[in-house]
């Protein structure tokens, strides 16, 4: 059990009233950032989800919980079909338990749907790519001045790139001495980050409030009828780019292996796979694309998968200190598996 799940608990179950022991608390989820857990209330039947927010990552927990409060109250006033997130508040009517050393938040679970690590179909591609863009589409009028950018340049392909470069200085355990194809493949796609301020520039991509982490295992489907039930991890709602939402699910999507596998053969573009989840991600947000957004779809992909890979990379080399990692060489793993996505969508 995690050390600071085991030192907050009294103060969470006395902060929300929680009557359920530490050992019926069980970790949940593959997330690589926040940790996650699940329990059972003992005075009702109610399964709640709680989560330590990762403030390494996120160094204003309030303001990213604000994000979320405010997405959640103006979903609430939309027709958006999926279940809409909001956190159990505390006895001081706070949305956030902050203790000593942590921000922690509970929320009621969605029972009977689960994430996943890889989609299994095109019909699931479908379903879940729907639900993004209902989710997207839901947004669409939400001014992105209301919701603060609690990572500055998250999707900014020119500071990951910046970020990379001060990681080979960084080179932890001489790391750098086992990426020499990765090296080449930057420089032969580095030519991506020249896209979107030339987009910006000629007023061509809106700016508006994304979902920002459309991975597959963030949307949950329901485990008898398979459709979406629900669009997690609000954490990263922020202003930015709908292509992008879109990537990440080309990202996530379209291969059959999980996200680090060592069997990088698995990892292939399943152009049905693609073909099903732009058609579920259109029918989704019917209006919310402009033409040019629609023409460049495949664009986004290809910016966010290189910027994941970028990011994966620069982890390595700094030695595993941002993404959630169990063996060694897990980051670059997951930096050469998008790679190779890349190579497959750029031919
Ligand atoms: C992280 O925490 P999680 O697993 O939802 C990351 C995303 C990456 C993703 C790759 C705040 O998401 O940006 O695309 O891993 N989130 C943050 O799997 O950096
Ligand atoms: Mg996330």
């Amino acid at each position: 059990m995690n050390s600071q799940l085991q030192q907050d608990w009294p103060q969470l179950t006395a902060a929300y009233d929680i009557h359920c022991d530490l050992s019926a608390v069980s970790t949940i989820g593959g997330g690589h950032i926040n940790d996650t857990y699940q329990f059972i209330d003992k005075n009702g039947t109610n399964a709640w989800i709680l989560q330590r927010i990762n403030t390494h990552v996120f160094p204003t927990p309030w303001k990213v919980q604000t994000n979320f409060d405010t997405v959640s109250a103006y979903l609430k006033k939309t027709n958006y079909p999926l279940e809409i997130l909001s956190v159990k508040l505390t006895s001081e009517q706070e949305s956030l338990c902050h203790t000593k050393n942590n921000y922690w938040r509970v929320l009621p679970k969605i029972n009977n749907a689960k994430p996943q690590l890889s989609v299994t179909d095109s019909e699931q591609a479908f379903q879940a790519a729907k639900a993004v863009g209902y989710f997207d589409q839901a947004l669409d009028d939400l001014p992105p001045q209301q919701i603060d950018s609690v990572i500055p340049g998250f999707h900014d392909l020119n500071l990951r790139l910046e970020q990379f470069k001060e990681s080979l200085l960084h080179n932890h355990a001489n790391r750098k001495n086992l990426i020499s194809s990765e090296l080449n493949l930057i420089e032969k796609f580095k030519y991506l980050a020249k896209w979107l301020p030339q987009m910006n520039q000629e007023k061509k991509l809106p700016l508006r409030v994304v979902h920002n982490d459309t991975k597959i295992s963030n949307i949950l489907l329901c485990n008898t009828t398979g459709k979406a039930r629900a669009v997690i991890d609000w954490d990263t709602i922020m202003p930015g780019y709908r292509l992008y939402d879109f990537g990440d699910m080309v990202r996530s999507f379209t291969p059959s292996a999980k996200e680090d596998t060592t069997d990088i053969h698995q990892v292939e573009v399943r152009f049905d796979v693609l073909q099903a989840l732009t058609d579920g991600y259109l029918t989704g947000c019917t209006n919310a694309l402009n033409e040019f957004e629609r023409i460049h779809l495949l664009t986004g992909a290809k910016v966010i998968i290189f910027m994941v890979g970028v990011r994966f990379l620069t982890d390595y080399l700094n030695g595993d200190v941002y993404f959630k990692t169990q063996t060694d060489n897990q980051n670059l793993n997951r930096c050469r598996n998008q790679f190779k996505l890349l190579q497959q969508l750029e031919k």
